[in-house]
């Protein structure tokens, strides 16, 4: 079993929030990332606010995309960092210990080793499949899952054109958390419905 790990759309306005209370209450969300790429530091600071709330209010933690400063600033509880947005001490710093830094790892076993060896709270591997939320620069293989959960203890993310349709050999390699943006935003029946269709992956059902 794996865990449910939400991202925003990369742009939304005021109308998001409801889509997303929709998806947190249709099953188990662990976590939502709050990537808003084509919004400005205003913007987000914002639209953020009652999306953090909305996701606290049910458990559910809340990671921002980037900037540890505008995690901290936000009230978030971690922090999703590149490879070239700063290193995992400079974030940890700014986040403390008890708040989560997780990091993206591409396709690197090397990178994720080094994130792990920092201190990062997960690693992130992807992109599994083809997407259109992201450009994809590195295409990851289940493999790079399996090896991880293998050899550490620390959680890994699979990320990357994840759907309830595809994400099974994520789930048998040994993903702590599938990360997924389109395939519930944009679920033909809607957000809910984009949820509910990953039950069998995340132990509802
Ligand atoms: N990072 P969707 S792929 C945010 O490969 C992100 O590191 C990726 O959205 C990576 O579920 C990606 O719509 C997009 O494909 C995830």
């Amino acid at each position: 079993m794996s865990q449910l790990y939400l991202i925003t759309p990369p742009r939304i306005d005021e109308g998001f929030l409801a889509s997303l209370e929709a998806a947190l209450d249709a099953g188990p969300v662990s976590a939502l990332q709050i990537r808003l790429k084509d919004h400005d530091e205003a913007a987000i600071r914002r639209l953020a606010p009652p999306l953090i709330k909305a996701a606290q209010a049910r458990g559910v933690a809340v990671i921002l995309n980037d900037s540890p400063e505008l995690a901290d600033a936000l009230g978030c509880d971690g922090v999703h960092i590149g490879q070239s947005d700063g290193r995992v001490k400079d974030a940890r710093a700014i986040m403390g210990k008890g708040r989560t830094v997780g990091v993206t790892c591409h396709d690197s076993r090397h990178f994720a080793m080094v994130a792990g060896e920092a201190g990062a709270d997960y690693v992130a591997f992807g992109a599994f499949f083809p997407t259109r939320t992201k450009v994809t620069e590195h295409v990851a293989t289940p493999d790079i899952l399996a090896w991880w959960v293998e050899i550490f203890e620390l959680p890994c993310v699979a990320i990357g054109g994840i759907t309830a349709e595809n994400a099974a050999p994520l789930v048998e390699a040994g993903a702590d958390f599938l990360a997924v943006s389109s395939a519930v935003w944009s679920h033909p029946d809607g957000p809910a419905a984009g949820v509910k269709a990953f039950g069998a992956l995340t132990g509802e059902n």
